[in-house]
């Protein structure tokens, strides 16, 4: 196996033996397969939108195998051949509908994986120009978290036929079935396509969430726990935290959020839910110490699960997420889960907890930007910093923690994604009637974070650069790495990043990066709050 796509990958430069992740071998293995066969599915679908045939079906299930192979989602061997089963089987029936017969397509799925060539599954698959392959990587990379927001998306009925366009382009780009041969300008030009994609399926993810269940709105959220049965909810899936709420509605379950579901109290169609109880431990890297005292039973809808270890007898996945021996509930049928909740302690007693914000979504945002205006006009707002992106279990992330509590008082900061539970519940005091910490939500939410920074550029007649804005981000997973392609495709500069740089970018597009975005590593906490308020 050869594996780099995210922050924690080994040495800082590619699991090889093991993932860091937990992924062995044969599951590393399997995902690169898959995303081969994914290649070859797109460059048919590719050659059958030319002719005018479009299977919404087809893009949905590439968005969502895609997604399986983003870190921490899905470990599971034999949910991962399906797939691999299944994409074979549509590329077959797509070639025979496009009256394209070539040989692999006429081979088992056995046959033809024994006949894939070594490179699927090695460093060496993308090119042996290192700036080339870390292009290809940014690529792939970046398309990954596409599919990801795509996949959400399209669960709420949100799809637009030019983003699954873009995620098959991408994906066929470089396979042995693409016909363009492209420089390193060329992938570096695909690379920030990808990252406007992801623009358009934050965009879709949005406006599905916020259809299906309201606008965010500030909303407190206790971080403590009522007496009772309960059923903790992680990861990103809005709908499945909706099914599951209608599904424990009567049955004396109270439910808790988990990592990035804790904006989900800020929807109004789910703060509703009279058991939807509170916000129960930290950020995703921490799960294996905080979820054996959690008295429930845990529903994993998307990323980030890890190894539950002495806990998987209580622990359940939905959706692409799959980890061997844990309990798989399909088609938002929460019934194992419900059961295993009522056969589980609960919490004993009610203990009260510390309550934090959340729900400070675009509308929110947008409703507050008067008064921002307001503040930076009489020189009560020195500076905003947008502080976001993934947690991880590198100890350097302290450095987030420390930087937003040296935050001057004269600032705000924004947040959005699980690198929030570094700070998310400290009290940074207030300026005028605004909390000076705003939680904004997922990292899905960086949509609405670019939107805010866009409409405050617009009235003060400036550009986002210009604004008295600061991006201090942290990245671990492929949804960041497409948040940043994103950002980078908006022209947004001077990003700081951390804690440590992709080990697939090479140092020839690292120079790129700094040259032409300004984008820097963090250093410590003083030092870049001096420099970015001097
Ligand atoms: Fe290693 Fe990260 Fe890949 Fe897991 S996802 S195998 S930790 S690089
Ligand atoms: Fe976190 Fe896994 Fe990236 Fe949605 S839950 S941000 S790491």
């Amino acid at each position: 196996m050869f594996c780099n796509q995210c922050e924690q990958t080994a040495k800082g430069t590619g699991c090889a033996t093991v993932g860091v992740c937990g992924k062995n071998a044969d599951v590393a293995i399997i995902q690169d397969q898959l995303v081969y066969l994914l290649r070859r599915l797109a460059s048919l679908v590719l050659k059958a939108r030319a002719v005018g045939i479009a299977d919404t079906d087809t893009d949905d299930f590439m968005a969502e195998a895609l997604f399986s192979t983003l870190t921490n989602v899905n470990f599971d061997p034999q949910a991962l051949r399906r797939m691999q089963a299944e994409t074979l089987e549509r590329a077959k029936a797509l070639a025979a509908r496009l009256g394209d017969q070539t040989d692999d397509l006429s081979l088992s799925l056995e046959d033809c994986l024994a006949r894939l060539p070594e490179s699927v599954v090695g460093i060496d698959r993308f090119s042996t120009d290192k700036d080339v392959a870390s292009a290809m990587q940014l690529l792939l990379f970046g398309l990954k978290g596409v599919a990801a927001y795509a996949d959400h998306a399209a669960r709420l009925g949100q799809r637009d036929p030019e983003l699954s366009a873009f995620v098959c382009k991408g994906l066929a780009a470089g396979s042995p079935w693409d016909e363009e041969s492209r420089d390193l300008g060329g992938w570096l030009d695909l690379a920030l396509e990808c990252g406007r994609a992801n623009l358009r399926a934050m965009e879709l993810l949005e406006k599905g969430n916020t259809e299906t269940f309201g606008d965010p709105a500030p909303t407190p959220v206790s971080l403590g726990q009522r007496k009772g049965k309960a059923i903790l909810v992680s990861g990103h899936d809005l709908l499945d935290l909706q099914a599951l709420l209608e599904q424990t509605e009567g049955t004396g379950i109270n439910v808790y959020t988990h990592g990035e579901m804790l904006p989900a109290h800020g929807y109004p169609r789910l703060k509703a839910f009279g058991h939807l109880a509170g916000h129960y431990g930290t950020a995703w890297q921490n799960q294996q110490k905080e979820l054996p005292d959690f008295p429930g039973a845990v529903l994993f809808t998307t990323n980030c699960i890890q190894n539950p270890r002495s806990y998987g007898d209580r622990v359940f996945t939905s959706g692409n997420v799959g980890w061997p021996g844990c309990t798989h509930c399909a088609g938002r049928d929460f019934a194992p889960v419900i059961a295993r909740a009522l056969e589980l302690p609960g919490f004993a007693e009610d203990r009260p907890g510390k309550e934090i914000l959340t729900g400070f979504g675009r509308r929110a945002m947008l409703d507050a930007a008067p008064k921002v205006l307001e503040a930076v006009a009489q020189g009560k707002l020195r500076h905003i910093f947008l502080v976001g992106g993934c947690d991880g279990a590198r100890p350097g992330r302290n450095y987030y923690t420390e930087f937003v509590e040296k935050t001057p008082q004269d600032t705000l900061v924004l947040t959005l994604a699980c690198g929030k539970f570094r700070f998310f519940d400290k009290d940074l005091g207030r300026l005028g009637d605004l909390p000076r910490l705003l939680d904004m939500g997922q990292c899905n939410d960086a949509y609405a974070a670019v939107r805010t920074a866009q409409a405050l550029a617009e009235a003060l007649k400036c550009g986002v650069n210009d604004l008295p804005l600061s991006l201090v981000l942290s990245w671990y997973e492929q949804k960041a790495v497409s948040i940043l392609l994103t950002l980078l495709a908006l022209g947004i500069r001077d990003i700081r990043l951390g804690p440590s740089l992709p080990a697939f970018v090479s140092p020839n597009i690292l120079n790129l990066l700094v040259e032409k975005w300004g984008i820097r590593p963090i250093s410590t906490p003083d030092e870049d709050l001096a420099a970015i308020l001097k």
